[in-house]
């Protein structure tokens, strides 16, 4: 790839940054920034270092030069922390701004609620497990694997009750797929609701896991093939967390994970056995799994009859429309965010489809007229994120910014209007529109919706 990359524009990330909104003024700030602490550092650390009276060397064009190359800092001079002073590694902690975080006002009780993951700031397509998002209906816990139990019953030969050892000592696989919340990007069915991707889309996260194939533990059971047509997931918690899946489905990709991105699962996450579904909403992902049951019927229960269906312009519900259909978000430039220099910008986002891989991402910067198509970046996976990237330069005018994902089925992701003329403005869930982000001639970025 060869681009000419004449300015390079800097930006002011939401809500975690580097530069500050003050340092993003004018660059005379960030000089005088400079100037100070170089007037009140320099001296104490050229004489720790024996350098007092030593020749600054004046680095050409930039007057006195940078302080944070000239004096030589504590971490160059000293010696620094021993091996093990944090036997589980912690991120630096200069990234404290990047975390979950809870839409304010979103839900009345904190335990059932959801902590949306901040897309703007992760690279590549794994979530790190600590930002992984998290949706519970009656709060999470940490269990004891040694007494958690997973029991395997109905339409089979043997039912069998399961310790973690006992599982654990099975065939595993592992693979990286993406969740996502039937109701993630919910708030904007009828308008524009929320100002950043955290809140608009976090409730999506891509990690590896590992664990035993559904279709493992049902054979070892001895599965009726003949009767069986569905089986149902149960969760542990006090929110009896049922969900219905068919067969076919739960022969073809089902994994009973205890794993996620290369250790076993965080509390939150389902500690120590949780479903995964690959491709469907993130409910059916039933999390502290401790029954399979193997039926001939939709089980209907009540987050699958009342919640967790599409309330149609008529009046009716669509029930059991699981699958997660193509998505994708410009993750930066995004919402919240601030362009400071016109020039050059990095275009980059996620896509991802339920139903396969991604084929390939459009994007346009002028809502919607003209479209380029995206760099995919590989690993291209089926079910999970493919992030893409493209070019561009900011001539600083405004811009509104969009992208367009279409998966191997030869799914388009529609805009907002195509999805609200068929679904109405009534639903919750499954809300998988083009996503804009208007780029305002002050370089602030907002979220605003084009039809
Ligand atoms: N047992 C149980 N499983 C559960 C839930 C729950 O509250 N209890 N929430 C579900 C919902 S609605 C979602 S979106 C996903 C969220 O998974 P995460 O918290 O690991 O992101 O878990 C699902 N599995
Ligand atoms: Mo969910």
């Amino acid at each position: 790839m060869s681009i000419k990359i004449k300015k390079s524009g800097r930006i002011i990330k939401a809500p975690e940054h580097f530069l500050t909104k003050e340092d993003a003024k004018s660059p005379e700030v960030m000089r005088r920034k400079f100037l100070v602490a170089s007037a009140s550092s320099a001296a104490a650390s050229f004489a720790a270092l024996g350098l007092a009276g030593a020749t600054r060397p004046a680095a050409a064009g930039v007057g006195e030069g940078d302080p944070n190359i000239l004096n030589l800092p504590a971490h160059s001079t000293g010696l620094g922390q021993p091996v093990a002073a944090n036997p589980y590694g912690m991120p630096s902690q200069f990234e404290k701004g990047l975390q979950r975080r809870e839409s304010p006002g979103l839900t009345r009780v904190s335990a059932a609620s959801v902590a949306f993951t901040p897309l703007q700031g992760t690279f590549g397509i794994i979530t790190p497990s600590g930002l992984h998002f998290e949706r519970h209906h009656q709060g999470w816990w940490d269990i004891d694997p040694s007494k958690h139990r997973l029991m395997v019953m109905g339409l089979v030969k043997n039912p069998k009750v399961y310790t973690m050892d006992d599982i654990m000592r099975l065939p595993s696989v592992s693979r990286i797929h993406f969740i996502e919340c039937g109701a993630n990007s919910a708030m904007e069915w009828g308008n524009v609701a929320v100002p950043t991707v955290q809140y608009s889309h976090g409730m999506v996260s891509c990690s590896e896991f590992t664990g035993v194939p559904l279709s493992v533990l049902l054979e070892d059971c001895g599965i009726d093939m003949k009767k069986a047509k569905y089986i149902l997931g149960e969760g542990a918690d006090g929110s009896s967390m049922t969900r219905t899946i068919p067969l076919d489905r739960a022969l073809d990709d089902v994994i009973v994970a205890y794993g996620m991105n290369g250790e076993m699962l965080r509390p939150e996450n389902g500690y120590p056995l949780r479903l995964v579904v690959p491709g469907i909403q993130g409910v059916s992902w039933v999390k502290w799994l401790r029954r399979i049951e193997v039926g001939d019927m939709k089980w209907a229960t009540k987050d699958e009859a009342i919640h967790y269906v599409d309330l149609m312009p008529d009046g009716l519900h669509r029930q059991y429309t699981g699958i997660q259909e193509a998505k994708s978000v410009i993750t930066t430039p995004s919402g919240g965010q601030t362009l400071l220099d016109k020039g050059f910008y990095n275009i980059s986002g996620l896509a991802w489809s339920g139903r396969g891989k991604i084929k390939r991402v459009d994007v346009s910067v002028d809502g919607g007229r003209n479209w380029r198509t995206a760099r995919l970046e590989t690993p291209v996976l089926t079910k999970a994120f493919t992030r893409f990237n493209i070019d561009w330069v900011w001539d600083g005018g405004p811009a509104v910014l969009q992208s367009r994902a279409q998966d191997d089925t030869g799914y388009v992701q529609p805009k907002i209007n195509q999805l609200r003329a068929v679904r109405g403005t009534r639903s919750i869930y499954h809300q998988n529109a083009i996503q804009s982000w208007k780029v305002a001639e002050n370089g602030e970025v907002s979220n605003v919706q084009v039809y």
